[in-house]
């Protein structure tokens, strides 16, 4: 059993999912952990697990991820959650007005802490900007980003199979299955 440490339902309901074709058992730990303000998702991972490592005995993963708009150097980036609370879907698509270039990309880092050493495994998802919100499934930037023409809270259930997280996560499950 490997514990999932978010404070996001919707996440770990997802990772049970995908642990399950796998079969793989995870349990769901709620423990908010502080985030460094880092230069890389991946940074940011290796200081929560190292802060984790002290709170929790067995082993367990953490995911982190965040929007990377192309013309806007990867912002939100690593600031995703602070800038979806502060200015949102609308505040984007004001800093996108007139802009060209919409390519954007989720990007999803499972951090894996077999109490040895830390694991990470990265899932992209490219799509673009939209030109306004549309749909009401999911959560984040999901009414704003498109991905082959619908924005991903236009797709329901359909997000998941393409998802930046679901890529992590399977390749994460993947190579547990051949290494434990
Ligand atoms: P943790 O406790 O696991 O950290 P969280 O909700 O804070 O949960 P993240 O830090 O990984 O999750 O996510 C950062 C932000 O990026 C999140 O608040 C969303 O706004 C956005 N985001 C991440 N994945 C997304 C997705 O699949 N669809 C839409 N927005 C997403």
């Amino acid at each position: 059993m490997i514990s999932f440490v978010t404070t996001n339902k919707g996440k770990f309901v997802e990772a049970k999912k995908i642990a399950e074709k796998f079969s793989i058992e995870i349990r769901w730990v709620n423990l908010e952990y502080p985030e460094i303000q880092g230069e890389s998702l991946e940074e940011v991972a290796y200081f929560s697990i190292k802060f984790l490592s002290k709170e929790i005995d067995d082993m367990f993963f953490i995911e982190d991820s965040g929007l990377f708009i192309n013309s806007l150097k990867g912002f939100p980036g690593i600031y995703s959650s602070y800038v979806f609370k502060t200015i949102g879907n609308e505040g984007i698509l004001k800093l996108m007005e007139g802009v060209k270039d919409r390519s954007a990309y989720f990007k999803a880092v499972v951090a894996f802490y077999d109490r040895s050493e830390i694991h990470t495994f990265i899932g992209i998802t490219e799509g673009r900007i939209a030109n306004e919100i549309r749909g009401d499934s999911g959560f984040g930037f999901d009414p704003i980003f498109e991905y082959n023409g619908r924005t991903f809270a236009e797709m329901g259930e359909g997000k998941n199979e393409v998802s930046h997280r679901r890529k992590a996560l399977e390749k994460f499950f993947s190579w547990l299955t051949k290494n434990f």
